[in-house]
């Protein structure tokens, strides 16, 4: 298959962050100072699909970390370095979600009870089998996966949440501090819709919530992203534009929204929107200042009558 092409890491020194097979079903670092343990789970998280970073000493693991976070740490427990429950404490220390699972030759009960009691989503022993281990890696991931979709996407509208909007708004604003190119953000809120849900009724409000998210995502570059920041009310980050940009990228979904016609249970209903617009400013700006300006624009928008766009 395609990523048997790619040559393999070898163990660390040669680690240097990145991982074969791009195309890959999720990124797993494994830890360990045995060679053979590190090879044998390389190539068989890879025949399965996944791209796969090795590590064969622990005091590497926040730089590897660092440079492209895993998916998940398989971690050793008795390592010369630095041993496992340390390397843990440093991996949570930052990476407080991130899964890691014990591999160990640990065996006796003590060891085990101690091992599910630190902060890890399970304690294998060695030898093991590997198909097994797989299987039980990949089943933390799944529930891995659907609990981050939950915190990733609102469920009613399916823009982003808030809280994933804070994460990517630091991330963006680092990237632009380190000379990056300005990014805007775009503050919208839905006009009257208290008065909306009071005559249509929330049935009808909650449908339009889901269209109104689902014509802006339609509308954006590939790019752009759509998060639900409260009710009705929704912002858009837009990396690499400019204020003038954003201004008249809203301004168009805007005119375009006014032609849409939402259909539910019989009925017809239009809605609009009113904006703010605000571009990143380098030192004078943090990340939650920029919200805060693009929301207060948005007032402005609705201080002057309501579906327009301000800057
Ligand atoms: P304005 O033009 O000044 O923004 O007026 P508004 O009525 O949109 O503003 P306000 O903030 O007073 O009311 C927001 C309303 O949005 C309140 C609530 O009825 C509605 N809303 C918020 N979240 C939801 C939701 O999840 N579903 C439904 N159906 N309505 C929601
Ligand atoms: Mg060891
Ligand atoms: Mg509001
Ligand atoms: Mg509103």
């Amino acid at each position: 298959s395609e990523y048997n092409k790619i040559p393999r890491n070898q163990a660390s020194p040669g680690f240097n962050g990145t991982y074969t097979n791009i195309e890959h079903r999720g990124m797993i670092l494994i830890v360990d100072d045995d060679p053979i343990i590190l090879s044998l789970l390389e190539s068989a998280f890879e025949d399965e699909g996944y791209s796969v970073g090795i590590l064969d000493n622990p005091l590497e693991i926040e730089d590897a970390i660092d440079k492209n976070p895993p998916d998940i740490v398989l971690l050793d427990v008795v390592m010369p370095e630095m041993d496992g429950y340390e390397a843990l404490k440093i991996i949570k220390s930052k990476y407080q979600d991130m899964p890691v699972v014990f591999i160990t030759g640990r065996s006796g009960i003590e060891d085990r009870i101690k091992g599910l009691k630190a902060d890890v989503d399970d304690y294998i022993i060695k030898p093991f089998n590997v198909e097994e281990l797989v299987s039980r890696i990949e089943l933390i991931l799944k529930r891995y996966n659907r609990l981050k979709e939950k915190l990733i996407y609102d469920q009613l509208t399916g823009a982003h949440t808030r809280q994933y909007l804070n994460e990517r708004l630091e991330e963006e604003f680092a990237r632009y501090e380190r000379g990056g190119r300005p990014f805007s953000v775009a503050f919208l809120d839905i006009d009257r819709f208290k008065d909306f849900n009071d005559t249509y009724g929330h049935a009808a409000g909650d449908y339009v919530l889901k269209g109104f998210a689902e014509f802006i995502l339609n509308s954006i570059r590939k790019s752009d992203s759509l998060y639900r920041y409260g009710g009705e009310e929704f912002v858009l980050l837009m990396p690499d534009t400019s204020e003038i940009q954003a201004m008249l990228a809203v301004e168009r979904i805007r005119e375009e929204l006014s032609k849409k016609t939402f259909n539910f249970e019989g009925h017809e209903f239009k809605i609009t929107f009113s904006a703010g617009v605000k571009e990143a400013e380098r030192e004078a700006d943090d990340p939650q200042g920029i919200i805060r300006q693009a929301d207060r624009a948005m007032y402005a928008a609705k201080e002057a009558g309501r579906n327009r766009v301000v800057i």
